[in-house]
């Protein structure tokens, strides 16, 4: 049976969301981007009503939800601000391999420190010379005695200045490719230097950092799965977050389409508002049905994980086509707000500005395309089984 009815449980996690995106988020959103501030109080409210880490299961303090729950979280709260949004979830990337792969120790120490204060992880996969080329990262690990000695650097690491603790690719032997990469936890008072503080285009209130490893040591129990499975790892982790930022992508449409809808009810031209005319409503139209399917795919790929199958190609439709559509919706945003949308006062030109990183982050529009390509020329339908702990 399929049913796009969402339980009165699901309903209400929205709600409160969108209460949190529209009462909290919303009112400093602006004023956040223009000055690149970083949500430290946001971060600590969201953490207190639950609206972060509520992935994890249970036992290590989580709530335990879905990954559909989490999407009609993301969705609402970058439907706020997807910079802010960025923030608050980047904590789902960085735990998703540790959830995955990770020994039942190291699962109850980190985990549990995010469960029990609002403190933030990072993802560390991203090199200067190796973005879609995973296998060319150039970052190594080498075993010495009981401890692993990790060098290199990280660069576009959300929310890299203020992790207490980072989950870093390493290569474990340089000449097997992707086969030669390992996936480790590494707590930043081990020595890690955060260098860089990047200033964006957009998603302003997101950190972007680039973290350094100079002779980096920590525990040999802070491998995370097997030795050189990292790279499979970190493409599990991305089917899993692939789907938030596709949830985020549509809240950033729906927020432009919005605007575009008010704006175009009261702007008068030819003495009738621009509604009115056919030429807007066409854009308002085609807005409506990208955020439409936006959502849809964004809710199958979410649905897939929570029955435990597997969701490559769906997850790369959907933030593949969610990102796309929210470049789209934006850019004709600020098109039906005409010379105003190109003023900073106008709200619709940071949402153009935010929706830029959604076609880049998680994967690029290409990458997505890649994967789409391959999964449908040679498809892998079997299920992948977790990593076995380390
Ligand atoms: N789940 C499980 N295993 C997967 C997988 C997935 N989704 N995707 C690939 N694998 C496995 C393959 O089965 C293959 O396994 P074997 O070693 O047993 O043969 C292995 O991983 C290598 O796969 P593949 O040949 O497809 O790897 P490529 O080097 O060609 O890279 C792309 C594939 C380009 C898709 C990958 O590097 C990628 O996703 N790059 C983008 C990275 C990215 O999103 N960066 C953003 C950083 S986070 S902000």
């Amino acid at each position: 049976m399929v049913d796009f009815t969402l339980t009165d449980e699901q309903r209400s996690m929205r709600e409160m969301a969108h209460d949190f995106a529209e009462k909290e988020i919303r009112p400093v959103a602006w004023e956040y981007d223009r000055d690149g501030t970083w949500p430290q109080a946001l971060v600590e409210k969201a953490w207190e009503l639950g609206l972060m880490n509520n992935h994890f299961p249970e036992e290590y303090g989580g709530a335990g939800l879905g990954y559909l729950e989490g999407c009609l979280i993301e969705e609402e709260l970058a439907w706020g601000c997807s910079g802010i949004s960025t923030s608050l979830t980047c904590n789902g990337l960085a735990t998703a391999p540790i959830i995955l792969a990770a020994s039942e120790e190291l699962k109850k120490e980190y985990l549990g420190r995010l469960a029990e204060a609002p403190l933030l992880a990072s993802f560390c996969l991203t090199e200067p010379d190796a973005g879609s080329d995973v296998s060319g990262m150039k970052t190594t690990a080498v075993r010495k005695g009981d401890k692993w000695v990790i060098n290199g650097s990280k660069c576009f690491i959300t929310n890299g200045e203020y992790a207490n603790w980072y989950t870093v690719y390493a290569k474990t032997d340089k000449e097997a490719g992707h086969r030669g990469i390992s996936c480790f936890l590494v707590p930043r008072d081990a020595g890690v230097i955060v260098d860089k503080h990047e200033d964006k285009m957009g998603q302003r209130a997101s950190n972007t950092a680039t973290v350094v490893f100079n002779d980096v040591e920590i525990p040999a129990d802070h491998l995370v799965g097997e030795e050189n499975k990292g790279f499979k790892i970190a493409m599990m982790t991305l089917d899993r977050t692939r789907p938030g930022v596709a949830a985020m992508a549509t809240g950033v449409a729906r927020a432009a389409m919005e605007f575009a809808i008010e704006y175009s009810k009261q702007r008068v031209q030819f003495g009738v508002p621009i509604a009115m005319h056919q030429a807007i409503q066409f854009i308002i139209a085609d807005m409506s049905t990208k955020v439409h399917l936006s959502r849809l795919a964004t809710w199958h790929s979410a649905v897939l994980l929570d029955q435990g199958k597997r969701n490559t190609l769906e997850s790369s439709h959907a933030k593949r086509f969610a990102a796309d559509s929210a470049m789209e919706v934006t850019t004709d945003a600020v098109q039906v707000y005409g010379g105003y949308g190109f003023i900073k006062e106008y709200k619709v030109e940071k949402l153009m500005r935010d929706a830029k990183i959604l076609q880049l982050y998680e994967g690029t529009a290409q990458i997505q395309r890649l994967v789409i390509a391959r999964e449908t020329l040679l498809p892998r339908r079997v299920e992948a089984p977790a990593p076995a702990a380390a």
